[in-house]
């Protein structure tokens, strides 16, 4: 029998550094798989001794991508620790901007960093476009952008693209593999809304600025709450926002969700099958507070709870005490498994080995990532969009449950098809769509808030008083899944900071207990059509949208270079 040992370093369509490594046996089926982070950074260490008030401002640099989550996350731990409610208006503005962050990165992940692992762009060079046009209308009565002469236009720029031998963006991928299956037509119709999303992401990063300042880093808001008083008190600048959320609506309706229900409905064998389908155990943290109360006692659109072994008839209350993160295969010192108050970061980098074939390969026995694994109750946790979702669903929340079904229902799917790589990349699409209605309610009643008469955005405290001694958590939902920072002050500074991110939940190495982490555990049982093309394990692990830059945040205080090593090439057998 032979083993092939597959090292996919670094991962593209990503943020940050991962490398996958897979052991696949005679048939190509990945058997054994690892996740590593392969690079490491720092801000929980820079935060101590810092004003608790900046923390957002520096949290937020930890990603380029979920920048407003950590900023929002880091000020609502201060908030806590100084029991502080903002008022309702700076609660509004918090969820419209948060949520045109989700706008943002779930369509942008579907077509721009997913996309081609679905979509064959040489094939869409294939296409008839009139047949193009009927596809289009199979997913959807009024498809975006969809005429003949659109198709036409689209087919002859990627041709001349080919033809220059500038690929751009399209260069570089696992092109005519026999795991494509969509018709040349459905790759025509996916490649346009390719397309078509980088005009509709460029007008969402400007309806992130209009409450937030600017984009990608917001900058409005503050510990007590929101600075941009003259945007809220103006219609207009309400009305602008809703002007480009109906668009992007517009987008998400007519081309995401077809394109996702068609792209669905081609691969259901496999989402039946439950390939990808991961570990199985859901976490969310809940978000979007639909009420005033402190925000860990308010109403949340997207409800906090634990689901375990995909048993979506039992739903579990979340503890954030029951939050640890463990060392044990990951290059920090020990072997603990810590709470969030009492987590260390001491780095203990222990490097490769060399097999016999000269590569470098993880030591798997031992340390292997510069991800931590986060644990509830010492059990790996999915976290992101599919646990959203089955949470929603498990709770019994009417709205979550509304848009499942309806989404199953147009494409005549059981529920359990959610348990696999296409059901998580179907869940993100739900949500999105779901996200943007209700951010049309928040406008509208931001709009009568204020009209009523109310322009409160800030919530007066005294800091000397309040920062003497305090601790709190700012735990909610990022787009890829729960975000928690934790933090101490002690005389007006920080004394202890830590951040459990949702991407290091899901790209976690193994625990203390050998259970795989869930990009690992992801990847079991998937098959590789050619595995010196692993464009499979590349699917597998986009459809939780990883961004390795949040999941691991460290530093040397004292600046001594750790390791040195070099990244092999994009596919090494
Ligand atoms: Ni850097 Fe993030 C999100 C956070 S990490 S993108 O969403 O927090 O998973
Ligand atoms: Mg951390």
């Amino acid at each position: 029998m032979t083993k092939k040992h597959i090292i996919v370093d670094p991962v593209t369509r990503i943020e940050g550094h991962l490398r996958i490594e897979a052991v696949l046996d005679e048939n190509n089926v990945i058997t054994e798989a690892y996740s590593a982070g392969t690079m490491f950074r720092g801000i929980e260490t820079i935060l101590k001794g810092r004003d608790p008030r900046d923390c957002g401002l520096l949290t937020m640099r930890i990603c380029g991508v979920c920048t407003g989550t950590h900023y929002q996350r880091s000020i609502e731990a201060v908030e806590h620790a100084f029991e502080i409610t903002i008022p309702k208006n700076a609660r509004l503005v918090r969820n419209l901007i948060q949520g045109a962050l989700y706008m943002h990165d779930h369509p942008v992940h579907f077509y721009n960093l997913h996309g081609l692992d679905w979509v064959d762009i040489t094939s869409a060079l294939k296409a008839d476009p009139a047949k193009a046009a009927a596809e289009a209308l199979k997913w959807c009565d009024t498809p975006y952008n969809a005429s003949v002469g659109h198709y036409r236009k689209v087919a002859q720029r990627l041709t001349k693209f080919v033809k220059q031998g500038r690929l751009g963006p399209f260069a570089n991928a696992y092109w005519e593999n026999k795991s494509y299956k969509l018709s040349p037509e459905q790759n025509l119709v996916a490649a346009s809304h390719y397309l078509d999303c980088l005009d509709v992401q460029r007008d969402i990063a400007k309806m992130h600025a209009i409450f937030g300042g600017k984009s990608p880093h917001p900058q409005s808001i503050v510990v007590g709450g929101v600075t941009c008083v003259q945007d809220i008190i103006n219609p207009a600048r309400v009305a602008e926002f809703k002007s480009i959320l109906n668009k992007t609506l517009d987008f998400v309706k007519h081309a995401y969700i077809p394109d996702v229900l068609m792209a669905g409905t081609v691969y259901a064998d496999e989402a039946l099958a439950g390939i990808g389908k991961g570990v199985g155990n859901f976490l969310s943290y809940g978000d979007f507070n639909l009420d005033d109360l402190p925000f860990y006692e308010s109403k949340k659109l997207f409800p906090a709870g634990v689901v375990y072994d995909f048993d979506i008839s039992k739903c579990y209350d979340l503890d954030q005490l029951k939050i640890t993160e463990d060392v044990t295969h990951a290059w920090y010192k020990g072997s603990e498994q810590l709470h969030p108050f009492k987590g260390k970061t001491e780095p203990e980098y222990t490097g490769y080995r060399k097999g016999e074939d000269g590569f470098a390969y993880l030591k798997t026995e031992g340390k292997y990532s510069w991800s931590k694994t986060p644990l509830y109750e010492d059990r790996v946790m999915e976290v992101g969009p599919l646990a959203r979702m089955v949470i929603g669903v498990a709770k019994g929340d009417p709205l979550i449950t509304e848009y499942v079904q309806g989404f199953l229902k147009r494409g005549n799917l059981p529920v359990k098809v959610l348990f696999s790589t296409v059901g998580r990349t179907a869940a993100r699409a739900i949500e999105t769509v779901m996200m943007g209605e209700e951010m049309l309610k928040w406008c509208d009643e931001l709009a009568a808030n204020v009209a009523s008469g109310d322009q409160e955005t800030w919530t007066k405290f005294d800091f000397d008083r309040v920062s003497r001694d305090a601790e709190g958590f700012g735990m909610a939902e990022a787009p890829r899944g729960g975000l928690g920072h934790w933090v101490k002050i002690k005389n007006g500074q920080v004394e202890h900071y830590q951040i459990v991110v949702p991407s290091t939940w899901n790209s976690a190495p193994r625990s203390h207990k050998g259970d795989r982490g869930p990009y690992e555990e992801a990847l079991i049982g998937v098959k590789l059509s050619d595995p010196k093309q692993p464009l499979e394990i590349l699917r597998t692990v986009h459809s939780f949208d990883p961004c390795i830059a949040c999941a691991i945040h460290l530093v040397d205080t004292k600046g001594k270079t750790l390791a040195e090593y070099k990244v092999s090439g994009a596919c090494d057998v």
